[in-house]
Parts: structure tokens; C-alpha cells; sequence
């Protein structure tokens, strides 16, 4: 939080309100100005058409890929998955649909309400909820579900994220159903919607809303988080209160909640009629290039692996052990195996898995090869689940561009 930012041009220099710092809980949050990063290291190449990604410094936030500037999108750089479990809180990806997302938010003031279908109406003090209720925590990997969006081919329509849309942290907070027991649930309620502290700038634009069915948002797990890797928020990431939806797509973990309404009916407004639905097919996937016939909103993740410590064209030594290391996840039946590959998937073998840390959290493994010179090796991984679920070798598509599963490979050179 008391990180600096790097030296550089202003990105955004007319917003002059959009600056300051970070008082911590019970004070005022304040977004800064945005800046390039410090040259030599300016932007990024992902591997696609259009995929040159400038890194800038937000307030909160080390150099992050600028994909949006209104509303902003910041991805991860992928090296930064190689380095800790848990996503560092400056690292953490960012992406707001609405341009109008919150700059200030005064946490002493902010205060949720809960309405609709119940007996009592709650409007609650984010220093209550702080004290009143108990604490719980998980840990769980949020992820756009457009990450590796930009790979898709046929390219779709939608944020052209790399890999990057993605991380995993400790959220500390509430139980969700604490609250909606405390109001008492009317025997007709069947979903709960969200509302977060944004709004859109032109009249037209639906309002971000999210909703889940009465059965998920009543499951242990889902939390109201205050707190991420052990510190507040930060405020592009959902300060002073955010929705944890374990083992589901991020776009349900609505930031910056303030706003909870129990229906009786289910929710019919855009982001949950027309946006963030998939094909009705297990494999929430179509013939490339066509629409398909029937859809359903997105819910759980699919299983996916990754290798994080070398990246494309990189070189190995050759002539010793080399250890590759990576990380899997899946929508929460835990990874079961992950298998490693030198040869683009024509031999398999096991890699080994480090501790488990619950089941919704990345986890992560390592394999060790012994690199020949001159020799080129394409890496794979491929990681199953306790359900028995893996990941596609062929890429599944559909026209959002969501839910990309398959097996990732990274070409390398011994020398
Ligand atoms: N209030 C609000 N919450 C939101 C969104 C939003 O636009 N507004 N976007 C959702 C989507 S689609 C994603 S991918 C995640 C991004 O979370 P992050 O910015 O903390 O990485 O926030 C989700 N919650
Ligand atoms: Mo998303």
C-alpha cells in the first residue's frame, strides 16, 4: 500500500480528483493518478494480434498491462504466478464494466442494505459487520471468465485478456447467510442480487448487478470479504466489501457491494438475461464461428494448469536437472494430478503436488526434466480434478470467449 508508484508520464492527467492514498479501514479511499511505468520496461507483448499492453502504475498497484483506461482493466503479468501462492494485493488483477467505478469510498460511512424478500430489513455499518458477526476466511481464485480471452480463435468480441485475469487470495469476511438469516427469508425467495458502489455513465447502460440462486448464496463459503491477504481491499479491487463466490467466475464476486435484494423471481436485467451466458452444453462450447441455440448463465470453473516458471522461447540449461513449476485450479472439487510434458502431450508423466491449501485456492507443482542442448522441448501441463474433469487438448469455443481450458504449452530451448 505504501508502495510507489514509478516514475513517468501521466496517463490521465484531466482527472486530477482521481488521486490519493489509502487511509486503511474506517478511513477515506482515494484513487490517484494513474502512471507509465519507468522506461526500459514499459509494455508487454502477448502473443496475439493487438496484444502490445503498456504497464501502469495505479494507486495500490505495482506497473500492471493496461488493457482499459474507462473503466479500468489492469492484467497480472504472468511471472508474478511463479512467485507466491496468494496474488499480492498490488498485483491483483482489475476489471470494472462501468466507467463511472468508485474513486472514493469514506468505509466510516458505508453501510450495506439488505431488502426484498424478507421479514426484516437490514441496513448494516461496515464497523458492525466487522464486530458483530463472525470472521471467516477462504482461500479462492477469482477469475474473469474471459481470462486468455485473446487466444481464442476465431478472436471474439470482449477484453482481449492474456492469462493474466486471474488470481488467488485470502479473503476474510462474513458469512453471506448470516446476514440473510438475521433478515429472515420469505418463504417465496429464490434469488439473492447484488449491487456494487458503480454506476454507468450514460443513461442507457444497465446498472452491474449480479445475482445468485437461494441455495449458493445460503452455501458456507460465500462470503462478504473486508479484508484480502490480510489487508483492506484495495479500492479497485472491490473496497471496503466485496462478494466471494468460491469455485465461481468472478463476475458474481460483485466490488464494492452495498446493495443486497432478495427476489422472488428470477432476476431478468442484462447481466444475468444476455451477458456472462454460455452454451447449454457441458462443455459450454459450439462449432467455431456459430451461436448457440440455448444458453445458461456461467456458474462453476473449469479445471485449468499452468506452467509459471519459464514463458515462450524461453532457454533451460542443459545437461541437469531442470525443476519447471506451475499452478492448477479448479471450481472446488480440488485438483486430484497434475501431469507434465516435454513433448507437446505425447508422453505424460506426474508431477509432484504441493500442499493443498482448501480446495478453491491455486495449488501449486513442480516437475523436473533434464534438458538436452540444442534440443527444443514443448512443455504441457494438464491437471484433473477430483471429479474426474481435465482439460481439453483442443481448444473449446464460444462467442463470448469464456471458459478457455485448454492445454496451455510453453516451447523452450536447451542450451
Ligand atoms: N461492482 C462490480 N463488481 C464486479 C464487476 C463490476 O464491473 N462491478 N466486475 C466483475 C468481473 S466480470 C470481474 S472479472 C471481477 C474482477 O475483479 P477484480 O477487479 O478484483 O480483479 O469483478 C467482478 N465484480
Ligand atoms: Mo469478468
Amino acid at each position: 500500500m505504501n508502495r510507489k508508484t514509478a516514475d513517468g508520464p501521466l496517463i490521465n492527467p484531466s482527472r486530477r480528483d482521481f488521486f490519493l492514498k489509502m487511509a486503511g479501514l474506517g478511513g477515506i479511499a482515494l484513487l490517484g493518478t494513474p502512471r507509465l511505468a519507468a522506461a526500459g520496461s514499459n509494455s508487454v507483448l502477448l502473443p496475439f494480434a493487438h496484444g502490445e499492453r503498456p504497464l501502469v502504475a495505479y494507486p495500490q498497484k505495482r506497473p500492471l498491462m493496461l488493457m482499459t483506461a474507462r473503466p479500468v482493466q489492469l492484467e497480472t503479468p504472468f511471472p508474478i504466478f511463479n512467485e507466491s501462492l496468494f496474488t499480492p494485493n498490488d498485483a491483483f488483477f482489475v476489471r470494472w464494466h462501468l466507467a463511472d467505478f468508485p474513486t472514493r469510498i469514506d468505509s466510516g460511512r458505508f453501510t450495506v442494505n439488505v431488502h426484498g424478500r424478507i421479514k426484516k430489513p437490514l441496513r448494516i455499518r461496515l464497523q458492525d459487520l466487522r464486530t458483530n458477526y463472525d470472521t471467516v476466511e477462504v482461500a479462492a481464485v477469482c477469475q474473469c471468465a474471459g481470462n486468455s480471452r485473446g487466444f481464442f480463435q476465431p478472436r471474439v468480441a470482449g477484453g482481449q485478456w492474456g492469462h493474466g485475469a486471474m488470481g488467488n487470495a485470502l479473503w476474510q469476511g462474513v458469512r453471506l447467510r448470516d446476514l440473510l438469516n438475521q433478515a429472515g427469508l420469505k418463504g417465496d425467495a429464490i434469488q439473492v442480487r447484488f449491487n456494487g458502489a458503480d454506476k454507468p455513465v450514460l443513461a442507457g447502460t444497465p446498472d452491474f448487478l449480479k445475482s445468485l440462486d437461494i441455495d449458493t448464496a445460503l452455501r458456507e463459503n460465500v462470503i462478504l470479504a473486508y479484508r484480502m491477504n490480510n489487508e483492506p481491499l484495495p479500492l479497485l479491487n472491490g473496497f471496503p466489501l466485496r462478494l466471494i463466490v468460491p469455485g465461481w467466475y468472478a463476475t458474481y464476486w460483485v466490488k464494492a457491494v452495498n446493495d443486497i435484494e432478495v427476489l422472488n423471481q428470477e432476476d431478468t436485467q442484462f447481466w444475468m438475461q444476455s451477458a456472462y451466458r454460455i452454451p447449454a452444453d457441458p462443455c459450454a462450447c459450439v462449432e467455431p464461428g456459430t451461436h448457440p441455440a440455448r444458453t445458461v448463465p456461467i456458474s462453476r470453473m473449469n479445471v485449468r494448469s499452468f506452467i509459471t516458471s519459464v514463458a515462450e522461447g524461453g532457454l533451460v540449461k542443459s545437461g541437469r536437472v531442470h525443476t519447471i513449476s506451475g499452478i492448477a485450479f479448479d471450481g472446488g472439487s480440488g485438483i486430484r494430478k497434475v501431469l507434465f510434458s516435454t513433448d507437446g502431450g505425447r508422453h505424460w508423466m506426474d508431477a509432484k503436488l504441493h500442499p493443498e491449501h482448501g480446495k478453491y485456492s491455486f495449488r501449486q507443482w513442480e516437475a523436473r526434466f533434464t534438458p538436452k542442448p540444442g534440443h527444443d522441448y514443448r512443455l504441457a501441463c494438464l491437471a484433473i480434478n477430483h471429479t474426474g474433469e481435465s482439460q481439453s487438448s483442443t481448444p473449446r469455443w464460444n462467442p463470448a470467449g469464456y471458459m478457455r481450458n485448454v492445454v496451455e504449452t510453453v516451447n523452450v530451448k536447451g542450451v
